[in-house]
């Protein structure tokens, strides 16, 4: 039989519905090594609405996205990608929300498949954390975000946005990157953990520390699970999140950074989150996209 080739997008992957427009024999549950959920969901954001919009946005730029990685030098998407259907959780509280996440996550890791989870608010992490845990003991997280979320209640919730590497940290170590706007209470929170549990490379540190990637990198266990609020990316080339903060960092230093941990550890799952599209710019759900694929190319090398 002919193999097919990773050609630009077809009508046929366009008109497909999935995360890559991708055909049944690519995108079949049982034939995938990724599961792509989708948690529309955006109840405690704080400033700019509409990330329940996020997964949706990220599905439909994916389509038209190239299936080539020509970083990589491979068709990434022959690993298998399946899409679930977007979870229901648009109305309901935190708590249940958090609980649906979980219970889709521990599904698609009992079937020994890679959970990506496209977001909605950064509060969606929670859940799959927790079911990352109970899998995998040895976890640690590695959080890229602009800000350090780690408020203990926030708009009164525990389950708010920023409160989420709080919530994180009291299941597993964490280490942010990236971060350059926090509270005085966070503040005083990172300096006076005793257990060391959150570790933070900020935007000054990484300023300051040429071999910043490798002191990340250093910090995980063996198990890692990543969560990426885009809005650690800079406004200029990342304008669509809710809460936007100047002075980010780049798609190459993300990039690198992922490269680098996907060397050393193993990746059981990843989010990324936050994205709140914005009308007439496509840019940034292409970037959301394209970061997924890439970093599922690093998890999975078809070349040694
Ligand atoms: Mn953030």
């Amino acid at each position: 039989m002919e193999e097919k080739n990773a050609a630009a997008p077809t009508a046929e992957n366009i008109a497909a519905k999935n995360y890559g427009g991708l055909e049944e024999e690519y995108s079949s549950f049982k034939k995938s090594k990724v599961v792509v959920l989708q948690v529309p969901y955006d109840n405690t954001t704080t400033y700019i609405h509409g990330t329940a919009a996020g997964p949706a946005a990220v599905i439909d730029a994916s389509r038209y996205m190239e299936r080539f990685d020509d970083e990589l030098n491979q068709e990434t998407f022959k690993i298998g990608i399946h899409t679930a259907e977007p979870l229901a959780v648009e109305k309901v509280p935190s708590e249940e929300m958090v609980e649906k996440v979980s219970a889709q996550v521990s599904e698609v890791l009992k079937a020994n498949k890679l959970p990506v989870l496209l977001g909605g608010e950064h509060s969606v992490s929670i859940g799959a954390v927790k079911a990352c845990k109970e899998t995998y003991p040895n976890l640690s997280v590695l959080h890229f975000d602009a800000h350090n979320d780690l408020k203990d209640v926030y708009f009164g919730s525990k389950l708010n946005h920023g409160c989420v590497a709080r919530r994180i940290s009291e299941t597993c170590p964490i280490v942010q990157v990236g971060t350059r706007s926090l509270s005085k209470e966070e503040k005083d929170f990172i300096a006076s953990q005793a257990n060391g549990r959150v570790k933070t490379m900020s935007v000054y540190d990484i300023l300051e520390t040429p071999m910043w990637k490798e002191a990340v990198a250093n910090s995980l266990s063996e198990n890692v699970y990543i969560s990426i609020d885009l809005d650690v990316f800079d406004p200029s080339i990342m304008p669509a999140v809710g809460t936007p903060e100047p002075g980010g960092i780049g798609w190459y230093e993300v990039l690198d950074l992922l490269k680098d941990v996907a060397k050393g550890k193993k990746i059981v799952g990843f989010d990324v989150v936050e994205l709140c599209p914005l009308k007439g710019d496509v840019a940034p759900d292409f970037l959301a996209a394209k970061l997924v694929y890439r970093l599922l190319g690093y998890i999975f090398p078809t070349k040694k």
